[in-house]
């Protein structure tokens, strides 16, 4: 009888484990499928042949749940083998950025500065503490007879007395200031969300790359954004810069959601770059935007132009209508038109070509179709007597017989 009761409680007992263990199984297999979410960047960075190299030990988790970290422009998309120069990344939920990841080899990057605009909210919010400090900071100066701050033995007395006497301390000027920094850059209502945050990075390219398309991200705590085409070149680059209070909107000054600024061509002509062939030009469209390229060219030279836009990013997810529809135009010293394109076959980066008919100065015009603009309407032109193929026949490689591909 006594043997029954024990193997009857050892039998329960065993139950009793059976259900932990079972209620153990589903917890751990929460955790894991919540960790294998949290850890697909690190196994994706330790995967043969990705060049990503896992996020920093150092780093925090973030303390809120972010979106997904975007990036919506990466400008310029590019650069010649052997420069160092600076990029700027327009994107969304980049809180924390510390990486950059390129791939392929021999291109190091850097973070230097992410820079997010205050929403109207936290603006608010900071004014109205910069105001309460202001007036604490007057209340604790008053009570002091010189005004200054330095209190004499009079004043420390008053001061000890009246216990209800704001203390002006180093924190608080310490706040002041910062919050100041931070209202100097106020909210921008105008401003697409998707690409209000930006990143500026710095770029090395080793002199020995291979040229040609590459992919870059960004790291965050809350993981990898997507990924956007970064072009290696071998011909020197030239960059636009957006000029501050010129004809053309500053970067984020005009709604992102009227993308569409048909018929607002600028009122004046922006001033034309000098730039010398061959070359690949850097620039971004804004709303109502033409941008201009002045170059010397001889009589007899077959100039290629061949635009990049669509190319790098083919897709914005968020513009009414569509996407950047580029156009290249091509002038002469006396301002005549003499080449012009608006597509190349079925693609929709234009590419123009043009057999120079006397030595002079020329200008390559870039702008929208319908002069809509963004600063992710970024684009790359390759311009010189430059290799192009435009065809290829026939494009099977046959196992006997001649083989005599023309190009
Ligand atoms: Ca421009």
């Amino acid at each position: 009888m006594g043997n029954i009761k024990r193997w009857q409680r050892t039998v329960r007992r065993r139950k009793t484990e059976d259900r932990s263990q079972k209620s153990d199984i589903c917890t751990l297999s929460s955790v894991l499928c919540l960790g294998v979410l949290a850890i697909v960047p690190a196994a994706w960075a330790a995967m043969p042949g990705a060049r990503v190299p896992p996020l920093s030990r150092g780093q925090a988790p973030p303390l809120r749940r972010q979106g997904n970290p975007r990036i919506g422009y990466v400008y310029p998309a590019g650069g010649q083998q052997g420069a160092t120069f600076q990029v700027v990344i327009g994107g969304q939920y980049l809180d924390g950025v510390s990486n950059v990841y390129v791939s392929g080899a021999g291109i190091q990057a850097t973070v230097l500065e992410h820079n997010k605009p205050l929403t109207q909210r936290e603006f608010t919010l900071l004014r109205e503490k910069l105001k309460e400090l202001q007036q604490k900071r007057l209340a604790a100066t008053a009570r002091l007879p010189d005004g200054q701050g330095n209190s004499n033995k009079a004043g420390e007395q008053e001061g000890a007395q009246d216990s209800t006497t704001p203390q002006w301390t180093a924190e608080d000027e310490q706040m002041l200031a910062e919050i100041k920094k931070k209202l100097a850059n106020p909210p921008n209502r105008q401003a697409n969300p998707v690409i209000a945050e930006t990143v500026t990075i710095q770029v090395t390219i080793a002199p020995d790359v291979e040229p040609g398309e590459r992919e870059l991200r960004l790291g965050t705590p809350s993981g990898l954004s997507n990924p956007l085409v970064f072009c290696i070149g071998q011909l020197a680059e030239f960059s636009e810069k957006e000029q501050k209070g010129s004809t053309t909107p500053a970067l984020g000054s005009r709604p992102a959601g009227s993308l569409v600024g048909a018929g607002s061509a600028p009122a004046q002509p922006e001033p034309v770059m000098s730039i010398t062939l061959p070359a690949i030009v850097n620039g971004q469209i804004l709303p109502g935007d033409v941008d201009r390229f002045r170059f010397e060219a001889r009589k007899g030279q077959q100039l290629v132009v061949a635009a990049s836009a669509r190319e790098l990013i083919p897709y914005l997810a968020d513009a009414v209508p569509g996407w950047f529809q580029a156009t290249l135009a091509l002038y002469d010293a006396n301002g005549n038109e003499v080449a012009y394109a608006d597509d190349y076959r079925f693609h929709p980066d234009p590419v123009l070509f043009y057999e120079v008919a006397q030595d002079g100065e020329y200008v390559l015009e870039i702008k929208d179709a319908i002069y809509r603009g963004r600063e992710d309407f970024v684009y790359r032109i390759a311009l010189g007597e430059l290799p192009f193929v435009t065809s290829i026949f026939p494009r099977t490689n046959c196992r006997s017989g001649p083989n005599s591909p023309r190009i």
